[in-house]
């Protein structure tokens, strides 16, 4: 199959789009077989089925590297609690927020966990994602937190898309193990980790590093065997408060640090040295009212890779929109287009330790979105409109 008249945004390159007007795509068995100028196009691969795209702007198939979007029930109510004057960590400490969700995906079943996760997914691919990463977290005992892995999972079979599962276990502190949250890791997270792993149930390893979730020295315990299991780590950290969660991520080699809106100088330093891709989250900045943004300008300075997600959960950002999460991280955030597009393919494959995606380059799948779009910047620029024309996932449109 070769894609002709398009106006490909590689994203290959060291900056930049990667733009190239009146453009062609070859596809292979499901991966990409040339990228370039139609006038450079070599012979071969002009004899094959022609889609003529009428100049259509090509982008990688959007990644989103950061999801909860497996968990039961939803948290309506403490959005109106929170109206009214209530904070996020104050619901947290009175046994809502994260632990509500936990009663509710405690009480749901597999089918139910996937039943309602499905739509969630059907947004996202709606905006042309082809691979989205999914968190446990929800269940912070070993049965539950294996019930949403194997609930992801699912989320592959039942649609087309790529599915990396990741082990939250250590996410908050459950009502039994109120007074010992040492216990709990040991315990129970842990344990839990083994057994999924055991299961082919991961692919990496987070924790919440924060007052209201766990400690520095408490994620490392996890972290310690996740290394020994050779899963990757990576860190809900300084989304609250500094405790020094990226730098801890940084130093065990962690794929990326998200949230990040109190990282100080030294964890961007700490990232920038170990390679750790800055995932940044505007919606839950933006659903919680904070007002200390990441600190963008240190991270561009640095270099550190920054990559952009949803953070689809029921609590702290009720959003399955990448679209609008790229103008988030622009209007909110100064980000630029060019990084938001960068954010959501190239960074966002990087963030997940994936090499033959976010690209549009030979070699790497084929999984591409096709726009109603003259420029990329598009994209990032409207708010609440879907431009896409088409998806393709691994050559299949
Ligand atoms: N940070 C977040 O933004 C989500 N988890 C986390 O550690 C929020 C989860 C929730 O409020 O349900
Ligand atoms: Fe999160």
């Amino acid at each position: 199959m070769l894609l002709t008249n398009a106006k490909l945004a590689t994203m290959d390159g060291a900056e930049g789009y990667g733009l190239i007007e009146d453009g062609a795509v070859a596809l292979e068995d499901g991966r990409i077989a040339w990228a370039g100028a139609m006038t450079e196009l070599p012979e071969r691969f002009g004899d094959g089925p022609v889609r003529d795209l009428g100049g259509r702007l090509v982008t990688p198939g959007l990644i989103d590297c950061h999801t909860h979007v497996v968990s039961g029930g939803n948290r309506a109510r403490e959005f109106e609690m929170r109206l009214e004057g209530a904070s996020y960590e104050e619901i947290a400490r009175a046994g809502g927020g994260i632990l509500s969700t936990v009663r509710a995906t405690r009480a749901a079943d597999e089918d139910l966990l996937l039943a309602q996760a499905l739509p969630r997914v059907d947004a996202l691919l709606a905006e042309g994602v082809t691979v989205i990463e999914v968190k446990s977290g929800y269940g912070l005992d070993t049965d539950t937190e294996l019930r949403m892995l194997r609930a992801a999972r699912r989320i592959a079979e039942e649609r087309p898309v790529r599915v990396l599962t990741t082990f939250l276990g250590a996410h908050a502190v459950p009502p039994e193990h109120s007074d010992d949250p040492d216990a709990y890791i040991d315990e129970v997270c842990i344990p839990a980790l083994r057994a999924a792993h055991a299961e082919g149930l991961v692919d990496a390893v987070d924790g919440f590093c924060e007052g209201i979730a766990f400690q520095p020295d408490q994620i490392a315990r996890v972290f310690e065997v996740a290394h020994t299991l050779d899963l990757p780590v990576k860190l809900h950290a300084e989304q609250l408060s500094n405790l020094g969660g990226a730098t801890l991520a940084a130093r065990h080699g962690a794929l990326s640090a998200d949230h990040i809106e109190y990282l100080d100088a030294e964890g961007v330093a700490e990232m920038a040295r170990a390679g750790t891709t800055a995932v940044i989250l505007p919606g839950a900045f933006y659903t919680l009212r904070e007002t200390q943004a990441p600190p963008i300008a240190m991270l561009r300075a640095h270099g550190v890779p920054m990559a952009l997600a949803t953070d689809a959960n029921p609590g702290s950002s009720p959003l399955t929109s990448l679209l609008l999460t790229m103008n988030m991280a622009c209007t909110l955030f100064r980000m630029t287009p060019t990084e938001a597009l960068a954010g959501v393919t190239g960074n966002a494959a990087r963030a997940l330790g994936l090499k033959d995606c976010g690209r549009i380059a030979p070699g790497l799948r084929a999984d591409l979105a096709v726009w109603d779009a003259e420029h990329p910047a598009e994209l990032s620029y409207r708010i609440g409109f879907n431009p896409l024309h088409q998806r393709i996932f691994g050559g299949e449109t």
